[in-house]
């Protein structure tokens, strides 16, 4: 008997906007007769029901035969694969290169050979110490991995947005991560490294003192990936055709500028929207905002190393811009999202050791044992050696010719009989060795040993300079951060080890965090394998305050809003905000709309309680009738905006709510006692307030600001 076409309990049903239809237990069925693709299993065989298994009567038992349920099970049930040991949490785009300034007189790598040159990327942005699905707004370092696509094979540029990192050799390694990771037998706190193992490492690791300092800095809670530098961190060597060396270090600086958040602010953001960055990347591209950086390097040779105060080779340690400028040399432009993040972000495999010529390593340590790590990793994280054939891991542009075979998932094998090499069919790939990749000649000399060498033992002074480097906001929020860890480490001689250390970087820092702590025994400064340098200039490039951006492109305005509130001032802030290249948000009692005072209904971008101010560069109060004075939401987002330092626009109409929170003294003429509070009449005082905004916050709220205060 030919099996029914339309099972005779199929019904039509409306779903308002849908037409779908019905089965006999109520279920909704979508039906490719009525338009669209066929469904099929991964075989191709078109699926008729994908809403019930195969069942001997129903309900009865589902029979084993249902090849269909059984290919979608096991499908689903093998989809994930590990997560990245450290890095797990990121988010990647596609883009391109364009060199600005042709280096092929220091060296021969593609990407730079001509001014105007182009190169495809694809950049993987991450943070360290999370898992997958944890929050992008955590205190942690942030990975900026870019591969490039050259015609000379793929270079991988796996950096991070602080130019140091916490230790020397890459022995460390797991232990550093096993120390910030959840701890072993509780399994928390999930990516913080406010807790007792890690600053229990880390005080038993001085070299790590000055990553510290970067990592309390509000360098470690970017705004976004766009407003973040970038760094290679280790010293590579660019070599030319004449097989010259020049050591070279790398600096990604982002067009926006750099912006950072507090503290306050990230946790609430996280909150609120955790995946906030990866939000702001996609949105970015989505609008056709591509988000750029600038490529420079530091370029010196044997003769600057050996006269530099540190041993280039340290990673702990940097090259200060004012004594080795960096020379700008291309652009890095994010143009196009990924089309499936699995396929793409979570399958990218970055590797240190993919180098082209043009491009090498130098002996440090790290940089070693990271070119041995990357590899072995995603054997692991990817399941076999083939990963190199996934499309977002295969070289673009230029040939793929060798003789390795099989393994797991093979998809591109090698026609014809010979597979290896000489043969004396005179067939298949050979060696070129006048193309070909050849190693820098860097001699090596000295006995095999378990050294660490003596050029590394200084592990306060640039700890020191960066610190002194910082403005006075940003040092109370280095104080402040450090307070905040400590506070979380139930261990007493934890807290106690820490200011020993800071007592070797600035008196001060170690007075300040001690007290905030209320250390009853004020340590000596722990035994230093070098005593600090005391005579290292500021670096103010170091400050990311130093480094403002120059527009409100790109930032957010936040504009609360309530029934019967003027709708022209809102007109009028949106033109200045959007003529600044910024992005307007409307929040409203609720999401279906707000009338105006001119009686017009006005959609909003979110609820309030939905969008803390945290979400926004800046805001404004633009209130028609009194309902939000004893509304929670509205309150906290004024007041979180204010203790949060930014820039807040009001209309008359907010006085009363900003009076309430003691934002505004009663009575204050309307320009008040604050730069960062302004008034809003019209379209001048629009125009003026969306100027002001420029500027990152108004950071005078922070005077006589208590460190401790600032982490509640
Ligand atoms: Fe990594 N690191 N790392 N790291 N790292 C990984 O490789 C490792 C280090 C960095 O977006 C892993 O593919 C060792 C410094 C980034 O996919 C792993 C050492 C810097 C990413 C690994 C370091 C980095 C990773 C995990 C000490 C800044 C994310 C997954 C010797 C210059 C890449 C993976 C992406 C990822 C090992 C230190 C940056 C396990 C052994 C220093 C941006 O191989």
């Amino acid at each position: 008997m030919k099996p029914p076409r339309k099972p005779s309990a199929i019904q039509s049903a409306n779903m308002n906007d849908l037409v779908s239809a019905r089965g006999a237990g109520g279920e909704i069925h979508q039906h490719a007769t009525l338009g669209g693709e066929q469904l099929t299993t991964a075989q191709g065989v078109v699926i008729s029901d994908d809403q019930n298994s195969l069942r001997a009567g129903a309900p009865g038992p589902t029979l084993l035969e249902d090849f269909a349920l059984r290919e979608k099970i096991f499908h689903f049930d093998h989809e994930r694969i590990p997560e990245r040991v450290v890095h797990a949490r990121g988010y990647g785009a596609h883009g391109s290169f364009t060199c600005n300034r042709a280096m092929h007189n220091v060296t021969r790598a593609a990407p730079f050979a001509e001014r105007g040159k182009t190169t495809p990327v694809f950049v993987r942005f991450s943070t360290v110490a999370g898992s997958k699905g944890s929050g992008d707004l955590a205190r942690d370092i942030r990975g900026f991995s870019v591969k490039f696509y050259t015609p000379e094979g793929n270079w991988d540029l796996v950096g991070n947005n602080v130019p140091v990192f916490f230790i020397q050799d890459a022995i460390k390694f797991p232990d550093l991560i096993h120390a910030v990771k959840p701890e072993p037998d509780r399994d928390f706190p999930q990516a913080a490294s406010a807790h007792d193992n890690f600053w229990d490492f880390i005080t038993l690791t001085p070299e790590a003192m000055h990553t510290i300092m970067w990592v309390m800095s509000d360098r470690a809670l970017p705004r976004s990936f766009t407003t973040m530098e970038g760094f290679g961190v280790h010293t590579f060597r660019f070599v030319n055709a004449a097989g010259d060396s020049t050591f070279v270090k790398f600096h990604w600086k982002p067009k926006m500028g750099l912006q950072s958040l507090v503290w306050d602010e990230a946790v609430k953001s996280n909150g609120a929207d955790p995946d906030r960055h990866r939000r702001d990347l996609w949105d970015a591209i989505d609008r056709g905002d591509f988000p750029e950086w600038d490529l420079g390097v530091q370029l010196f040779d044997q003769a600057f190393a050996d006269a530099f105060a540190f041993d280039v080779l340290d990673p702990t340690k940097l090259i200060p811009e004012e004594e080795c400028p960096v020379q700008i040399i291309g652009t890095l432009t994010l143009n196009r999202a990924v089309d499936n993040f699995f396929a793409e972000t979570e399958q990218v495999a970055f590797c240190t050791a993919n180098v082209i010529p043009g491009i090498d390593f130098t002996d440090d340590p790290l940089l070693q044992g990271r070119n041995f790590s990357y590899l072995d990793t995603q054997i692991k994280r990817l399941g076999g050696p083939n990963f190199t054939q996934i499309p977002v891991n295969a070289p673009k542009g230029c040939p793929v010719s060798h003789f390795q075979q099989d393994g797991h998932m093979q998809v591109a094998p090698r026609k014809g009989r010979v597979n290896y090499q000489p043969n004396g069919w005179g067939d298949g790939p050979r060696p070129d060795p006048l193309e070909g990749y050849v190693s820098y000649a860097a001699p090596v000399t000295g006995p095999k040993a378990r050294l660490r060498p003596a050029s590394f033992a200084d592990h306060y002074s640039q700890a020191r300079q960066f610190y002194i480097s910082q403005t006075p906001t940003e040092q109370g929020h280095i104080a402040a951060a450090l307070v905040f860890e400590l506070s979380k480490c139930d261990a007493v001689g934890i807290r106690t080890r820490i200011v020993a250390h800071l007592r070797n970087i600035d008196e001060r820092l170690a007075e300040t965090v001690g007290g905030l702590l209320g250390l009853h025994l004020y340590p000596n400064a722990a035994t230093a394998a070098q005593p600090t340098r005391m005579d290292l200039l500021p670096s103010p490039l170091l400050s990311v305050l130093a480094s403002p951006p120059a527009s409100f492109h790109g930032r957010v305005l936040g504009v609360i809003v309530s029934d019967g509130f003027d709708g022209q001032l809102v007109a009028d802030l949106h033109k200045a905000v959007t003529a600044a290249g910024g992005l307007f948000k409307l929040i409203g009692p609720r999401i279906g709309g707000v009338m105006c005072r001119e009686n017009r209904l006005h959609l909003v971008d979110e609820r309030i309680g939905g969008a803390p101010s945290a979400l926004f560069d800046a805001v404004a109060l633009i209130l028609g009738d009194d309902t939000l004075l004893s509304n929670p939401a509205a309150r906290d987002f004024a007041s979180d905006a204010f203790q949060h330092c930014k820039f807040i626009g009001w209309a008359r109409s907010a006085r009363p709510l900003l009076e309430d929170l003691q934002i505004l003294r009663s009575g204050d003429a309307p320009s008040s006692h604050d730069p960062g509070l302004c008034a809003l009449t019209g379209t001048a005082s629009a125009n003026g307030f969306v100027q002001s905004c420029k500027a990152l916050r108004q950071w005078l709220r922070e005077d006589g600001f208590d460190p401790q205060m600032h982490e509640s």
